[in-house]
């Protein structure tokens, strides 16, 4: 059996894949200790001189090969043109772009170094696998370096539309890198037509579509697949956990200190394509258009900040801070807190604990791959009383969660009616909304994502 390597920008820290771990680094790792193989990337260290290697360490038929980046190539490859160029850009938020042509050298240049580490460590029938957007011109740098092995690519993160990745300055590079992978596959359906549409109307590309199986691609002298696969996560595990957690400290206090209110709830990285401000405009909107509703319920927003070196992360910071201080000043009382908005991250049983006790899951990015909170909010619920999903329509995983009470982000007037709606909704809708996604998630979960993918990238 060939064996796997996975190559992503950090390398998730699990030893034996135990449940702290989220679904994707536990789903791939499950892949790895079957087949054998190697996890690649960063170390997650910023250090002040080249490191001296990769370092090694051996879990059962699993090498984790991590290594540090020094201050410049962190600051261009992965501050500057992967999280202040390119994360904008395929959010659909040109406007937040910030381009600079020596971070976009440094990019490149970062990922010729990382190949060249990787190479020595690959046999001719090695399968790899490289993850998302940090790492587009990896499979350009592996080849010039003489590696043939199949090469494949899966982009966490939306596709954005032609008109949009034209304003990456350099957008045609790039394409031409992701079209040195043997396979892309991208979350949804919709990002793959967005690819399809810039290699044909920008690239001067040729594309042939089969039924059910991944298109095919001829562009810039290459011939590869690309298709849709939307990742998902392990049901019955979240399940699980969140009924072990039940009882649990934390779940307790929410429980205590709620006195019977209605419990809406949100978890994000701290990031503007996740929706924060309109999401809490909308939750100020449902007291104003129905004023029993104030202390009734309360929004629990989880939110741990990231890339708090990027500009537009510490002004989201700040609008967000602002904007939840407003709200609660209008409308808190002596024992009652609107909204509860907490930087912490909980470990993974905490937080399905928390979804089970939810009465909304509250999940509205302007732009989102796929989101697997919403995902993970489903599964974590008691199937015999289930919470209500509100879901945007710009997240990936509206496509299959549509049974969610689906809402568009910007409309602060029409989230603020799903609320109202979610939080009303009777027993046996609700039953019956939760009964059908939790079977799609079931159906379509992480090791089906995985092996779909791999499956595509090994046949010839
Ligand atoms: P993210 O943008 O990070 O992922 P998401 O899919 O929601 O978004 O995944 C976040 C994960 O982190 C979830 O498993 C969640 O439970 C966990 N998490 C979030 N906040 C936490 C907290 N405070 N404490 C503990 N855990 C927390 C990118 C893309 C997505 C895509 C995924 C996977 O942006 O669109 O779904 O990759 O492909």
């Amino acid at each position: 059996m060939s064996r796997l390597i996975i190559v992503s920008n950090r390398v998730a820290p699990i030893s034996e894949g135990g449940p702290a771990a989220g679904g994707l680094a536990v789903g791939v790792y499950d892949a790895l200790k079957e087949t054998g193989g190697v996890w690649f990337g960063w170390s997650g260290e910023v250090l002040s001189t080249p490191p001296d290697g990769i370092t090694l360490e051996e879990h059962g038929p699993v090498t984790f090969a991590t290594i540090g980046l020094v201050r410049r190539d962190y600051d261009q490859y992965y501050r500057g043109f992967s999280n202040a160029t390119l994360w904008p850009a395929f959010h659909y938020r040109p406007d937040l772009i910030e381009f600079d042509r020596h971070e976009y050298d440094g990019y490149c240049r970062v990922n010729h170094w990382l190949a060249a580490r990787l190479a020595p460590l690959l046999r001719p029938d090695d399968v790899i696998w490289v993850h998302d957007y940090h790492l587009i011109p990896f499979a350009q740098a592996l080849r010039a370096l003489g590696v043939e092995n199949r090469i494949g690519f899966f982009l966490h993160i939306p596709f954005p539309a032609s008109q949009i990745l034209l304003s990456v300055p350099r957008h045609r590079e790039l394409v031409e890198a992701l079209c040195a992978f043997d396979l892309l596959g991208f979350q949804t359906e919709p990002d793959v037509r967005a690819f399809c549409d810039y290699i044909e109307t920008e690239a001067g590309g040729a594309l042939t579509r089969h039924a059910k199986a991944p298109v095919e691609i001829r562009a810039f002298g290459q011939t590869l697949k690309a298709a849709a696969y939307p990742i998902g996560v392990y049901p019955d595990e979240v399940r699980a956990l969140a009924k072990d957690g039940e009882g649990g400290r934390d779940v307790q206090i929410v429980k205590e200190t709620l006195h019977q209110r209605k419990l809406v709830m949100s978890v994000d990285r701290l990031d503007y394509s996740k929706g924060l401000v309109e999401r809490f405009r909308a939750f100020e909107r449902l007291f104003e258009h129905d004023p029993q509703q104030r202390n009734n319920v309360s929004l629990l927003q989880i939110a741990p900040p990231t890339r708090t070196d990027v500009d537009a992360y510490r002004d989201i910071r700040q609008q967000l801070e602002a904007e939840s201080g407003r709200i609660n000043g209008r409308y808190a009382e002596l024992d009652w807190t609107p909204i509860r908005y907490i930087h912490r991250q909980y470990e993974r049983p905490v937080l399905a604990a928390l979804f089970r006790e939810a009465h909304v899951g509250l999940v509205t990015p302007l732009r989102d791959g796929m989101n697997l909170v919403a995902k993970e909010y489903v599964s974590a619920q008691n199937p015999e009383d289930p919470g209500v999903l509100v879901l945007s329509q710009f997240a990936g995983a509206a496509r299959e969660l549509t049974a969610a009470l689906i809402v568009n982000p910007l409309d602060i007037d029409g989230m603020a009616d799903a609320l109202a709606t979610a939080l009303a909704m009777p027993l046996d809708e609700r039953r019956a909304r939760h009964q059908e996604m939790y079977a799609l998630l079931r159906d379509n979960n992480v090791s089906v994502w995985r092996d779909n993918f791999l499956r595509d990238l090994k046949a010839r």
